[in-house]
């Protein structure tokens, strides 16, 4: 079957994040995937190096997923979550809980990252008003985070043109600085050395606003979207000491980071710390079926349990909060993650994946390669005068030759999914490789 605009109309869907004109003069579509394979509409194989879209950590068409939600849309397709429930949410929180470090758990479950993490921004707020402490609403994001496309993500968010678009957003939020230090940091295998320095400009902004004003600080432990910025060594400790020193929550976005991706099963237990609340999607289902969560740890839940028993703890929640679906499928990733040993298999491909990546050094216009876990980006110069070139470009050509890559900026990103074989990263990279020749010339 050919990607023909003649057999389907590519002009009425209005498409997410994507140039929509461009890409419907030359459409990229798939139609079936498994394992670390994609297939073109065209019948074309394609590996997976970014597990869809950061989400498809266990691989695609995993069985244990399809029927666990096949048998759940027979049986119970929707019941609502509001003054009713339903056993797998109960006991995906249960299990979900477990594997969470610390005493982070009772999660409350949306349907994507953004919700999760403007739910995270609202309890937070929330929470000091109802410790007595009203006066703390400033959230603080970070220069070149993610947090998704909500009003509360974008604003506490760092990327301009995500930003610029929409308005005044949120007030009260400022922004850390973000972590990328080319002139000291390039090609870093793994944790840049310098940069935890930069953590300490939250100090500033607690001298300059009161900690008293302060709600929370949401970070992603390694921004991802942007381009893979690994924190430096120290960063995320000294983020963790001064806000505990200020009464300040951290709430670690690990939409990207969570279920394996940097070979532990979240950020936090990887870099060892513990914030006071977690936001997770993506990989949560496996990329099934929409779902995100924000777990908190027991103090910030107990707060809320502590008032009148008769009353709603907190008046938020979505008509697919806890969906029976979307409980099913992530019921069935974890154990599929479990029984795999999938949350912790990047770990054993790190020291691969790592010289795989760096051997792309030397290519030409080849400026940063940056890694942890089983991620990396490689950053490549720009075409002077014309940003993103370079970067779209490559999309195309790779994905033309057999790679599903991501591409920021001229920052091409990898992540495929965990249960990838040292064999297949080496086919991934030369395939890389091969388009990081053909744009040399642009
Ligand atoms: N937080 C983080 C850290 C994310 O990476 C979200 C929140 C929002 O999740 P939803 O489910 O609402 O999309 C994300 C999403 C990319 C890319 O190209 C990354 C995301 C989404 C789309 C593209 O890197 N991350």
């Amino acid at each position: 079957m050919s990607t023909t605009k003649s057999d389907l109309d590519l002009q009425t869907y209005w498409m997410p994040f994507t140039a929509n004109r461009q890409f419907k003069g030359a459409p990229r579509l798939v139609k079936s995937a498994e394992g670390v394979y994609y297939r073109s509409r065209d019948g074309r194989r394609l590996i997976d190096g970014i597990s869809g879209m950061w989400c498809v950590n266990a691989g695609h068409g995993r069985t244990e997923i399809v029927e666990a939600v096949q048998r759940q849309v027979a049986e119970l397709d929707y019941a609502p979550s509001f003054q009713v429930g339903h056993p797998a949410a109960f006991e995906l929180a249960t299990e979900l809980s477990a594997v969470l470090p610390g005493d982070l758990g009772h999660p409350f479950f949306v349907n994507s990252g953004s919700e999760a993490v403007d739910t995270a921004l609202k309890i937070a707020i929330a929470y000091h008003r109802r410790r007595g402490e009203a006066g703390r609403t400033r959230l603080i994001g970070r220069e070149r985070g993610y947090h998704g496309v909500g009003f509360g993500g974008t604003s506490v968010g760092g990327i301009g043109p995500n930003r610029t678009p929409y308005g005044p957003l949120l007030p009260g939020v400022d922004h850390l600085p973000h972590t990328h230090d080319p002139e000291r940091n390039a090609f870093s295998r793994g944790q840049p050395k310098h940069g935890a320095e930069r953590a300490n400009v939250l100090l500033d902004l607690i001298a300059l606003h009161g900690a008293e004003t302060i709600a929370a600080v949401i970070v992603e432990p390694v921004a991802g979207s942007t381009g893979v910025l690994v924190p430096p060594i120290g960063y995320l400790e000294r983020l963790r000491e001064i806000t505990a020193a200020h009464g300040i929550l951290l709430i670690f976005d690990e939409v990207i980071t969570g279920f394996g991706r940097l070979g532990s099963p979240f950020a936090a237990t990887h870099f060892d710390l513990l914030p006071d609340m977690v936001t997770l999607a993506k990989g949560l289902t496996n990329g099934t079926v929409p779902m995100g969560a924000v777990a908190v740890r027991d103090e910030i839940f107990d707060t809320f349990m502590a008032g009148p028993e008769g009353a709603i703890e907190l008046t938020h929640g979505y008509t697919c909060s806890g969906c029976p679906l979307a409980c099913a499928a992530a019921r069935a990733a974890l154990e599929v993650y479990r029984r795999d040993g999938l949350l912790t298999r990047a770990a054993e491909l790190g020291e691969h994946w790592q010289s795989a990546a760096h051997d792309l050094r030397g290519r030409p216009h080849v400026i940063d390669i940056r890694n942890i876990g089983l991620t990396a980006a490689i950053e490549l110069a720009p075409v002077p005068g014309k940003p993103t070139v370079r970067g779209m470009t490559a999309l195309r050509r790779a994905f033309r030759k057999g790679a599903f890559i991501r591409v920021t900026g001229d920052t091409i990103a990898l992540a495929p999914p965990l249960p990838i074989t040292p064999a297949q990263i080496d086919e991934l990279f030369a395939l890389v490789a091969e388009t990081i020749e053909e744009v040399a010339d642009l």
